[in-house]
């Protein structure tokens, strides 16, 4: 038939070596294989709690103390990890299409920075960055790779505690603004259910995909909106569309031209290598 088996990698090489700007579209599994844990499924609990339950305005209005511990645990956890095979080859291709003239640019849902530490530059950060703080108070933007973040935080945050809780952190000693004049309270600098993404960051990411003509789709569950859109987005447009998962993804396996199912840390440096 005309269409491809979507797992010819042969038939994805070929794709792969004519296209001239690829945007690649990432999620929690691209950094599963360094250790950190994705959101849906098993390993998505920390102590009794879904993200979906701690990562909400709501959340941190009701317990700051309880909502900065589960980000001091993730911050230290991704200090600990390390760039995997996958990272490493979306970095190596970067660089080798680059030095070509093409275009090669990751939109990463991912607040860990694995990316930019694996030596990726062309990276839109649609969710914000854990090593990032905001301030409630004057609304100051800085990266912040402390450890841990405030010393009320040290040895806490931990995903499995027996009993009951220690009583939370008292507000002032959470991390606050470095400014002397301001000292309010810092919250991640990271968009939460029900919080719109910065409109500068969604104006690049629908610019990239405007003008991409291949896109790979690795380690998403393609379930959370604004970017679960983007590759039914480019497909209407006739562009591929590769996914690079463990699992099919229900919501936009229909409009696939290639599907690698298996850890990305094998698949995706044997497709861009
Ligand atoms: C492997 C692997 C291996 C494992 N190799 N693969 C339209 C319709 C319906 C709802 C909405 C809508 N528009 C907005 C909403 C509301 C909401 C939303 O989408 N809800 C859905 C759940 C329905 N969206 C929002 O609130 C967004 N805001 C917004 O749109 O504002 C305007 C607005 C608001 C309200 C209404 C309407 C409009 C903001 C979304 C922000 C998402 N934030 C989070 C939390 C960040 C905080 C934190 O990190 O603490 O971002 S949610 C969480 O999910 C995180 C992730 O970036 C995001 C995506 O998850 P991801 O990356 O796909 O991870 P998983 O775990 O789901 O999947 C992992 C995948 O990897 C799986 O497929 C595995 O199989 C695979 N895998 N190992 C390859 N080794
Ligand atoms: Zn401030």
């Amino acid at each position: 038939s005309a269409r491809a088996c979507l797992s010819d990698m042969k038939a994805f090489h070929e794709v792969f070596k004519k296209s001239k700007n690829v945007v690649v579209l990432t999620g929690a599994g691209v950094s599963a294989e360094s250790g950190i844990p994705t959101f849906r499924g098993a390993g998505g609990f920390w102590r009794t709690y879904q993200a979906t339950d701690l990562a909400t305005p709501t959340a941190f209005k009701r317990d700051p103390s309880l909502v900065w511990e589960f980000y001091h645990y993730r911050r230290e956890v991704v200090m600990a990890s390390s760039p995997n095979k996958a990272h490493n080859a979306l970095a190596e291709a970067e660089r080798r299409l680059t030095a070509e003239g093409r275009q090669f640019n990751i939109i990463t849902q991912n607040v860990d920075g694995l990316h930019a530490r694996a030596g990726s530059l062309n990276v839109v950060e649609l969710h914000g960055s854990l090593m990032k703080t905001r301030c409630l108070k004057c609304g100051e933007v800085r990266v912040n790779n402390d450890s841990p973040i405030c010393e009320a935080l040290r040895g806490r945050g931990l995903p499995k505690i027996e009993g009951p809780s220690p009583p939370a952190i008292p507000s002032e000693e959470l991390p606050r603004c470095q400014k002397a004049s301001c000292k309010g309270l810092l919250r991640p600098h990271i968009v939460w259910f029900g919080e719109g993404l910065e409109r500068s960051v969604l104006d690049k990411a629908e610019s990239l995909l405007a003008e991409c003509d291949l896109c790979l789709v690795i380690g998403t569950s393609s379930v959370v909106y604004p970017a679960a859109a983007f590759a039914p987005t480019v497909a209407e447009r006739g562009v591929p569309v590769a996914e690079f998962n463990v699992e099919d993804s229900p919501t936009i396996h229909d409009l696939l031209a290639f599907y690698f199912k298996g850890p990305c840390g094998s698949t995706v440096p044997e497709a861009l290598g």
